[in-house]
């Protein structure tokens, strides 16, 4: 059964068990996907990350997802695209990893992500989605319970890189 799709929309609508963010080391808030998330959710969201002390540039942490339909949000924190040399794809691939063992130890099934690194952080497109999903793709063959994982894109490119690298060119 092929539990991986894309949806090319905003992740704020979607009521899934977690989406992940792709956020900053402060864990404070930015722009883009980051500042659209913290905008729906509400002032409960960064009150929580508040008390997170930050997060590490490859992993995860987990909070309440307040005033969204999704049930929890899961922050993440993709590698600046510095050229390639300096563990970008191997932070890229633990970011994706990191986020679905949380997920998991949390009893959830559904979880979408927004492309990490692919706006702000200038991770190459069609490089960071290969990285996605592979990633996701290794996991769910050695993790039954996550059924579903929607990569979340919002722009054409995106979109485009995701189905090319699932087997789905438009
Ligand atoms: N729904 C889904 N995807 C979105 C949305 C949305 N509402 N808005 C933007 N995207 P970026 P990064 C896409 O820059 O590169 C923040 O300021 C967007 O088109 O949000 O990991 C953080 O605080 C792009 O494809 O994240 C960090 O400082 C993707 O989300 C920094 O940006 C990621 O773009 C992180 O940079």
């Amino acid at each position: 059964m092929n539990k991986m799709e894309v949806l090319e929309t905003d992740i704020t609508q979607l009521k899934v068990d977690a989406i992940v963010n792709a956020a900053k080391n402060s864990l404070l808030g930015g722009g883009g996907v980051d500042g659209a998330i913290h905008a729906a959710a509400g002032p409960g969201l960064l009150a929580a990350c508040k008390k997170l002390n930050g997060c590490a540039t490859g992993e995860a942490k987990i909070t309440p997802a307040y005033q969204l339909p999704a049930k929890f949000v899961i922050h993440t924190v993709g590698p600046v695209w510095r050229g390639g040399q300096h563990n970008e794809a191997q932070l890229l691939a633990a970011c994706y990893r990191h986020s679905l063992q949380l997920a998991l130890e949390n009893g959830l099934r559904s979880i979408a992500f927004a492309a990490i690194s692919c706006g702000v952080y200038g991770y190459p497109i069609a490089e960071a989605c290969q990285i996605a999903v592979n990633e996701v793709r290794s996991f769910l063959a050695s993790h039954e319970a996550i059924e579903e994982v929607i990569f979340v894109s919002f722009n054409r490119p995106v979109t485009q890189a995701l189905l090319e690298c699932l087997g789905k060119p438009e």
